[in-house]
């Protein structure tokens, strides 16, 4: 596909067909392995870094990007267009887009048996996965702890729908994550203190990315990572670590898309008594029936519902 160039450069452009054909000569090609505020590391496809900064004043760039890098020094270049991207992972809210990485292949929620975690943020998190169209993993990290039984049994639900859960003990090792990553582009999300940053030292030893003790006192991590940072693993596996988060604002997925996300839903959809149920307590819907069977949880349906009001208010 052809680069999609910014709106400045393009005018630029269209007004000298000479201009054209220089810096299409200069552009090398290079993906975001870092970005921070407006500064950006890229990988280029030769293997080098280059630090740059985006042209223009707003800079949309996300962690994963193909770019077209213009040098303008040694081991310092600007971007000048960006690809068009597969999928851009997002969170948002009423005022702004919190973008977490583009171009991955597959989300993978770290979840940890302490400090603990909150399953709101994991359903939501699942949902912008599917909204996007990515594969979703779940990881069940330190499971070396007292509180990992508990933990893995309220993650059977997750099994059940069919989402790969994987626990694991990242300090000792990650090798029952490593076939789930080959051939992917993964970004490791979840709250602060549940072990991002230590499974990608584990899977990548020279990252030495920084890990840190989490507050007893608190139940939470310290906000260790502060950006996304992409990690080549092989010639086509990377894996991004991302910064913890305490909320996944939904406001990018409509309403009407929401039952979609909720993969155990989809055998019901079109069964209930009315054609437009919206499944929020309506006689003879089909979602209910399913609960009573069994095949959808209480807690799921609580959380769709959830979902589908904020995205209701937002109409
Ligand atoms: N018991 C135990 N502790 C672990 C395990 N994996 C990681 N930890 C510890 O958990 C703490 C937090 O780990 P990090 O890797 O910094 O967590 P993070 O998810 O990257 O946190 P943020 O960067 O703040 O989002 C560190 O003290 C790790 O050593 C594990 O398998 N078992
Ligand atoms: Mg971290
Ligand atoms: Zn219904």
């Amino acid at each position: 596909m052809r680069p999609a160039f910014a709106p400045a450069v393009r005018r630029r452009l269209r007004r000298n067909p000479l201009e054209r054909h220089r810096l299409k000569a200069r552009l090398h090609a290079g993906t975001v392995i870092a970005a921070y505020g407006r500064s950006y590391t890229v990988m280029l496809d030769d293997g080098s870094s280059v630090a740059c900064y985006p042209r223009g004043k707003r800079s949309e760039l996300a962690c994963g990007d193909r770019v077209q890098v213009a040098l303008t020094g040694p081991a310092q270049g600007v971007v000048e267009t960006i690809d068009p991207r597969s999928v851009l992972f997002y969170r948002s809210d009423a005022f702004r887009q919190k973008i977490i990485a583009a171009n991955v292949s597959q989300i993978v929620v770290v979840l940890a048996s302490s400090p603990s975690w909150y399953e709101e943020l994991l359903n939501r998190c699942l949902v912008a996965a599917e909204a996007g169209h990515t594969r979703a993993v779940i990881v069940l990290n330190k499971v070396d702890l007292p509180e990992a039984t508990a933990a893995l049994a309220a993650l059977q639900t997750y099994a059940d729908i069919g989402y790969p859960v994987v626990p694991l003990v990242a300090r000792q090792g990650v090798d029952a994550l490593r076939p789930l990553l080959e051939g992917q582009t993964s970004v490791l999300v979840g709250q602060s203190g549940m072990g991002k940053s230590t499974i990608i030292n584990a899977l990548h030893p020279e990252a030495r990315a920084s890990t840190a003790e989490v507050s007893a006192a608190l139940d939470s991590g310290k906000h260790t990572t502060t950006h996304a940072r992409l990690y080549q693993l092989g010639p086509d596996t990377a894996i991004i670590d991302s910064p913890g988060m305490q909320e996944f604002g939904l406001h990018h997925v409509p309403r009407q898309e929401l039952d979609a996300c909720f993969p155990e839903f989809r055998e019901w959809i079109g069964q209930c008594r009315f054609s437009n149920c919206r499944h929020m307590g309506e006689p003879g819907c089909a979602i209910d029936g399913a609960v009573g069977k069994g095949k959808v949880t209480t807690r799921r349906l609580s959380a769709y519902r959830a979902i589908a009001s904020e995205a209701a208010r937002r109409s």
